[in-house]
């Protein structure tokens, strides 16, 4: 093995990763095929001597976290992009996606050897390894029909008692047994948390799940302990949660043709709500220390945060704030880094995201930069993560009782047996594989035409991903003074993460 690597610096990896099977729709890039039988994987990440550096590659034109591996160059003085790691910002919370009822219903459509292959591809080490998921607390859009956990007695009773509350279906048949599944892939615990998208009917002007009707205020405590039930039936099944929200999008209500279910509250009524219900309940509960999120909701609300961050009370509960992409390319980021200085103990990290508003495309590359590029831009503001919204569909981008159709990064087609993986999977991927929770976010230098984020990994590791969105190819010499020199030419349209110990 010395002597080869003697004779060629370029070391091609012992390939026991299996490719993707690729198929071209009509976009510009592939998915990857997978069924009962036959799924890509990834070679679980080791460790590399000193000396040696791997480098990942997914692209337009069908790479798939290629890997080529390499031997650091000595430093020279030439033009270099230098890392430093003694510039040290925000820790890696995680990365994942939602335990919807539709990523449940779509993952049980296929069969059971299929579906291990899907959780596989997200949870286990030649997989992307997600260490995240969202779960909703109750139904939202991405339901067969809207419900909470008290609909069937809503008429009779109006507030919370514990014998009226009880966990649906949906929960015993979509949520729990596959979260389970997911652990046991992962080989521990999801980093879980929860969000609330409707109350029962009952307790809202409107009677209705979605549009203008304000809890009342006569039912405030009943949803704090609608929320702490919630935990406790998730822990009698094994479940624990590491955060909860403070409630899906309570904006949502100010678009007025959007059916999503909501608990509509402005930031005024939902500081109270948080003061004198939510905040103290939670922490005088048995899981107290199950860290509440806030906002999560559109980066365009992050100014309303800071006005209910500005009573030390509501400060004082929220631990982090959940931020929800769909608005980002009208806010700039300045608005997350702002938000950070002004209140650098909170945690931040994208709590959602998906392709919407468009259609459901087999193969989109340019749906993949989208996600890459809104990534880094986190990662470059001090966002500690990013949580996709649902982590399967089918291919019409459902189901969703409201026909809110979007897209998703495994989409199944259970008439043929099958998932894709669409570019979008490993977009995410080159961040979540590759950046463990606390793994450090370290500088680089800024390259024109180029998107780069830098980590240290809690092993000592070095992760760096690179955005090509251009055309052409990228000539590229990145130095570490800790090690030497890397040389690299950064395929088009392409996403790249380069490891090193
Ligand atoms: C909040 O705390 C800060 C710092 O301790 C203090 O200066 C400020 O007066 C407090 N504000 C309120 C509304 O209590
Ligand atoms: C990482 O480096 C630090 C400082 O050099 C050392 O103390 C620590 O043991 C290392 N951790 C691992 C996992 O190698
Ligand atoms: C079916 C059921 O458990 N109903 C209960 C709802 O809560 C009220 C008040 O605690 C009880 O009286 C009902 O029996
Ligand atoms: C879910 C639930 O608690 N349903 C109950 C509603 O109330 C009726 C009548 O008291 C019970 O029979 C249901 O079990």
């Amino acid at each position: 093995m010395q002597r080869t690597l003697f004779f060629s610096m370029l070391l091609l990896s012992a390939n026991c990763s299996k490719k993707c099977n690729s198929r071209k729709y009509d976009q510009d890039s592939i998915v990857c095929v997978c069924n009962a039988d036959y799924c890509d994987t990834i070679d679980p990440l080791e460790p590399l001597p000193k000396g040696e550096y791997a480098v990942y590659t997914s692209d337009k034109n069908g790479m798939r976290f290629e890997k080529v591996s390499n031997r650091f160059t000595s430093l020279t003085n030439q033009k270099t992009v230098k890392i430093n790691r003694n510039n040290r910002y925000q820790e890696i919370i995680g990365f994942g996606g939602a335990f919807t009822d539709a990523t449940g219903i779509n993952i049980n459509s296929l069969n059971a050897k299929a579906g291990t292959n899907l959780l596989k591809s997200y949870f286990s080490k030649e997989g992307i390894e997600y260490n995240m998921g969202r779960v909703p607390i109750g139904g939202t859009d991405f339901s067969t029909h809207g419900y909470s956990y008290m609909d069937d007695n809503e008429s009779i009773e109006t507030h919370f008692t514990v014998r009226n509350f009880t966990l649906a279906k949906e929960d015993f048949n979509y949520k729990i047994p596959l979260i389970k599944e997911s652990e046991l892939i992962l080989g521990r615990k999801l980093k879980l948390f929860a969000s609330a998208w409707t109350s029962p009917k009952a307790w809202k002007t409107n009677g209705k799940y979605y549009g203008l009707g304000y809890l009342r205020k006569t039912n405030f405590q009943d949803w704090a302990d609608y929320h702490i039930r919630f935990l406790e039936l998730y822990e009698q099944q094994g479940l624990n949660f590491w955060g909860i929200s403070t409630g899906n999008e309570p904006l949502n209500y100010l678009l007025p043709f959007i059916k999503i279910p909501t608990v509509p509250f402005f930031w005024n009524n939902q500081v109270e709500w948080i003061n004198e219900h939510m905040g103290p309940t939670l922490r005088k509960s048995k899981f107290s220390e199950t860290k509440l999120i806030g906002l999560d909701d559109q980066r365009t609300f992050v100014p309303l945060l800071e006005l209910q961050l500005l009573n030390n009370v509501t400060r004082g509960f929220i631990d982090g704030v959940g931020v929800h992409w769909y608005m980002d390319k009208y806010i700039p980021n300045s608005v997350i880094s702002n938000f950070h200085r002004k209140y650098p103990e909170k945690f931040m990290f994208a709590s959602e995201a998906c392709i919407s508003s468009e259609p459901v495309v087999l193969g989109s590359w340019d749906r993949a930069e989208r996600y890459a590029d809104n990534i880094i831009d986190d990662l470059l503001n001090f966002m500690g993560g990013w949580v996709d919204w649902n982590m399967v569909l089918n291919v019409k981008g459902g189901p969703t009782y409201i026909n809110n159709f979007v897209d998703s990064p495994i989409l199944v087609d259970s008439s043929a047996g099958e998932f894709y993986k669409q570019p979008t999977f490993y977009a995410i991927g080159h961040f979540s594989k590759f950046l463990p929770e606390r793994s450090i976010h370290i500088d680089v230098e800024k390259q024109r035409g180029l998107k780069i984020v830098a980590f240290e990994r809690p092993d000592n590791g070095t992760a760096i991903i690179i955005l090509n969105k251009k055309i052409k190819s990228r000539a590229l010499k990145l130095a570490d003074p800790d090690r030497g020199e890397i040389i690299l030419n950064v395929a088009p349209k392409s996403v790249s993460t380069i490891v090193y110990w």
